[in-house]
């Protein structure tokens, strides 16, 4: 018999994302072999056909640890008593329609889900991969003021591994050496990867890759580009990998951070690094599994607080554009 059942609520659960994320999910992987999983799924009711077949699956793989998965396109009953909700499901942003268009269609949704997930376990966290995902977590959390700040978290996850991925193959060393990688600020193309604190091998990244014109140029912008070069090479925007953040991210959280390093989480911000309070910020944050704490003292040149102000520009707008909805 398992000792603990952790409920997960998924939206979007018929989504590419989530075809890759919810077997993850399901294995056991994340939680430990000592966690069943319950997984509630939410999708809109036009794509519970498809996410039938996609329980069939779930099914088909007999997952010893997967206890019970429902679906529903009710958000008040699918994040009933849930330990984690993941929210994915968005809408695609159409032909013509320009971005604050698509974050104010977007942010109704996260204004609903909000509400909804006030219906949650007290222990809720929540972690927000639907784009503009910064600013989603911004309405969804206030829209549900009953739940703590300290419970909300926007994926940058994915950004820090493409960050890690790209140092790894510059500098030769494998990828598990590449330690202390912040994505600051928002996930779009103005977040800044920083590689002034990043290190490899334990030592500062740019002592170990000496080409100060490649990180700040070649490497900034193929980070910050990736989601697009993906796109344009698969005709079909990042998954597999997103979903791999997702998961990196919820176990980040869970887990002890090891000694001396951190990872890379947009948390809403309690004014460190002058950014204003509440601003759904990227940041290095350490966990101790059940907490988490923003990353003091971190050194900071002219470069990186040009980088970081650009991006809170960028939030701040978006902040601007749903302010009818927080
Ligand atoms: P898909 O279009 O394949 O799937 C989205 C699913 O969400 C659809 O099945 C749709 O029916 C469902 N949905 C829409 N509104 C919903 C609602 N109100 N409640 C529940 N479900 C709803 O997109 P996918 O490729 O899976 O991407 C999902 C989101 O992740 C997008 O917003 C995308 O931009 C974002 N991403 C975020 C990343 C990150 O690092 N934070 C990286 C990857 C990805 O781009």
């Amino acid at each position: 018999m398992s000792k603990k059942t952790m409920k997960v609520a998924v939206t979007g659960a018929a989504g590419q994302i989530d075809y890759s994320l919810l077997f993850r999910l399901g294995s056991g992987e994340v939680f430990g072999p000592d966690t069943a999983v319950e997984l509630q799924l939410i999708e809109i009711e036009p794509a519970l056909p498809a996410l039938e077949g996609v329980v069939m699956e779930l099914d088909d793989c007999a997952f010893p640890l997967l206890q019970k998965i429902s679906i529903t396109a009710d958000p008040n009953e699918g994040f009933k008593d849930v330990n984690w909700a993941i929210l994915v499901g968005a809408a695609p942003r159409k032909d013509g329609m320009e971005r604050g268009d698509l974050i104010k269609v977007n942010g109704g949704i996260f204004v609903g889900q909000g509400k909804a997930l006030t219906k949650a376990a007290s222990d809720v966290r929540i972690l927000v991969v639907g784009n503009p995902c910064n600013t989603n977590c911004l309405i969804a959390m206030n829209n549900a003021k009953e739940i703590s700040r300290d419970r909300w978290f926007a994926m940058t996850a994915l950004d820090a591994n493409r960050a890690k991925s790209q140092l790894a193959q510059k500098s030769g060393a494998p990828s598990h050496q590449i330690t202390n990688v912040t994505i600051w600020g928002n996930h779009s193309a103005t977040q800044y990867p920083d590689f002034y604190n990043a290190k490899i091998g334990g030592k500062p990244a740019t002592e170990v890759i000496t080409d100060l014109n490649w990180l700040q140029n070649d490497f900034l912008s193929t980070v910050q580009k990736r989601g697009a070069a993906v796109i344009k090479a698969r005709g079909a925007s990042s998954a597999a990998s997103a979903a791999n953040g997702a998961i990196d991210s919820i176990r980040n959280l869970s887990q002890a951070t090891p000694a001396g390093d951190w990872f890379s989480v947009a948390v809403p911000s309690d004014g460190s690094y002058g950014i204003p309070e509440g601003i759904v910020y990227g940041y290095p944050v350490r966990s101790d599994g059940s907490k988490y704490e923003i990353v003091q003292g971190i050194e900071l040149n002219e470069f990186a607080h040009e980088k970081m102000k650009a991006t809170l520009a960028e939030l701040e707008s978006e902040r601007d554009t749903v302010k009818d909805m927080l």
